[in-house]
């Protein structure tokens, strides 16, 4: 499949950090018996994947900024161009040995996502798009599901947890009760940037999640809308990374699940 230049160095900076991470995992799940448990393993981990793609992307583009999670803010000379980077997306699942995690990918022009890469290295699925040009899971055109009513749909969500910054856990009940109540199903896989890319793939018929970082669904926002689908805020804005929120679907399931979610806060 023809690829932009960039996109091509993306895809390879994904694809290293994440063998990388796969020859980790197998520690990790070794280290499961022990009582400290491999927190610090992990923590380096994930930094490795980290130090891989921003030496890979900054090799390509030196003159672009990024954003990244375990890194932060690293400017570039070129205020034009970013990445935002989560070199390991599912930290937790990670952790405790649940083979559910991802690197994500994606490059921001002038502060419009132009391309994104997710790539789940244990299920080889390489998830890719770019601005324009349509969204693929290996190399095969993937689109949004196309059920029309939320109540035959499956819809994934993040869960705060305990220590989790900025979460309001009754919040969160509220809102689950209402999807609950008018969904088939509801799932929390534990990796943002999965299921962005599940909803992109059609295999979730929505998503939503707050608090919620950038880095965590900026890769995501651009493979859900060039798969067809939409992304917005909780407000229907796109202030995604700004309000720290995030929902999507295809056009009629993103708007009811968003109608659902915020009919939770509307007092009876
Ligand atoms: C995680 C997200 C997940 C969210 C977690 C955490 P991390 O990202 O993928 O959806 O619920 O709180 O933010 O920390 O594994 O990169």
């Amino acid at each position: 499949m023809a690829r932009s230049a960039i996109m091509n160095v993306m895809v390879q900076a994904a694809m290293k950090a994440g063998r990388g991470l796969v020859r980790d995992f197998g520690e990790v799940q070794n280290l499961q018996v022990s009582v400290k448990g491999p927190g610090d393993f992990v923590s380096q981990a994930d930094h490795r994947a980290e130090k891989t793609i921003h030496y890979e992307l900054s090799k390509a583009r030196p003159d672009y900024g990024f954003l990244m999670e375990e890194s932060g803010v690293v400017e570039g000379t070129d205020a034009q161009h970013r990445f935002i980077v989560d070199p390991l997306d599912g930290t937790t699942n990670f952790l405790h040995g649940i083979p559910h995690f991802a690197v994500s990918i994606a490059l921001e022009s002038q502060g419009v996502l132009r391309a994104a890469v997710i790539y789940n290295p244990v299920a080889d699925e390489l998830f890719t798009a770019e601005r324009g040009d349509g969204a693929f899971l290996n190399d095969r055109r993937m689109r949004v599901a196309g059920r029309r009513e939320i109540t035959d749909c499956v819809i994934g969500c993040g869960v705060p947890y305990l220590g989790r910054k900025n979460s309001d856990h009754g919040k969160f009940l509220k809102e689950l009760q209402k999807v609950m109540m008018n969904s088939v199903g509801v799932r929390r896989n534990g990796a943002a940037a999965l299921d962005m890319a599940w909803v992109a793939a059609g295999r979730l018929d929505g998503y939503w999640e707050e608090p919620i970082m950038p880095w965590d669904i900026a890769a995501g926002i651009l493979l859900v809308r060039e798969a067809g689908g939409f992304v917005t805020d909780l407000n229907g804005g796109d202030k995604m990374f700004e309000r720290g929120e995030v929902v999507c679907g295809n056009e009629r399931i993103h708007r009811q699940l968003q109608d659902t979610v915020n009919s939770a806060h509307k007092s009876a």
